[in-house]
């Protein structure tokens, strides 16, 4: 298959509104090049307003997740050409972090350069066990530039977050998961079935009050704790202005499972 013949990336539904996003160009290790992150950016804009989406799962086709940014395609840049790679990188992994609903990376294999950036745009990372991790970058003679300098010290803490990009070092999942990089990890014929489960429980759940809490736990981040915890309460009161709390308590007080309206 060439990259005409085949959708760079792949929407694959499953129940209760589950949607997977999968990278498929399998023979490049999924690299992205201007096309993929172009269909990042429109699969993701096109999920993004369905009031039917619970959880998104972004992952990849073969043996990697992602394993960067195409090389090739960078070596044969003009500066013009790179600044719009940047601008579509940048679109294409917010595309991603602005989901409204829990987006899951599950690692599959090799998550290196953008293609680990592509994950820590996601919510919950969970990793085969086979998966190899890291920001290869400086060995290229680049930084990283889809977010890793500024997404990873968020997640894992600043001191762990410059030895793997001062050291451009590749680590297994069991360090990642040390690291806290990854919640989970998971056999690799595992891995679908154990984030699966995951997206199903998420699901299950009153699905304004899952996209509420997604909402106020991202925009909380750069308040200060009274101004976030405002957010808090304010956004607590506006779920009352819906039937979905009644519904959840209600079904709760008479020990049944809860009826939630998308
Ligand atoms: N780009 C292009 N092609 C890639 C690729 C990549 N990143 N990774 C793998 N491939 C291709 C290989 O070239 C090979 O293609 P053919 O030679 O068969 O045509 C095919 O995928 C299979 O790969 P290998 O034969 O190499 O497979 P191995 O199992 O031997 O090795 C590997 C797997 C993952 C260890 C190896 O492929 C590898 O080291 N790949 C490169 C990993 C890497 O360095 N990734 C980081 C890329 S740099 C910025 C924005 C973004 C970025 C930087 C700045 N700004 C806005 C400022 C991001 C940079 C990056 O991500």
């Amino acid at each position: 298959m060439t990259e005409e013949t085949h959708e760079l990336v792949e929407l694959i539904e499953h129940e209760q509104g589950i949607v997977t996003l999968r990278i498929n160009r399998p023979e490049a290790l999924n690299a992205l090049n201007a096309n993929v992150l172009e269909a990042i950016h429109d699969k993701a804009a096109e999920i993004a307003t369905r009031k039917d989406l619970s959880v998104v799962i972004v992952t990849g086709s073969g043996r990697a997740f992602v394993a960067g940014a195409d090389i090739k395609a960078m070596l044969e840049m003009t500066s013009d050409e790179a600044e719009q790679f940047a601008q579509l990188g940048h679109r294409a992994m917010n595309a991603i972090a602005a989901l409204p609903v829990p987006v899951i990376a599950a690692i599959n294999g090799f998550a290196l350069g953008g293609g680990l950036e592509l994950a820590l745009s996601c919510d919950l990372l969970y990793a085969s066990t086979k998966a190899r991790v890291g920001l290869p970058e400086v060995g290229l003679g680049l930084i990283p530039g889809f977010g890793g300098t500024q997404r990873l010290g968020r997640l894992i803490g600043y001191h762990a977050a410059r030895e793997l990009v001062f050291t451009g070092g590749m680590i297994k999942a069991d360090e990642a998961l040390r690291l806290g990089l990854v919640l989970k990890t998971f056999e690799p014929e595992a891995l679908e079935e154990g984030v699966m489960t995951i997206a199903k429980q998420i699901a299950a759940r009153g699905p304004g009050a899952v996209r509420c809490a997604k909402r106020v736990m991202e925009q909380g981040r750069p308040l200060n704790i009274s101004q976030a915890l405002e957010l808090e309460t304010r956004s607590f009161q506006e779920l009352f202005d819906s039937e979905e709390p009644f519904e959840g308590m209600r079904a709760h007080l008479d020990k049944r499972a809860p009826e939630f309206r998308k």
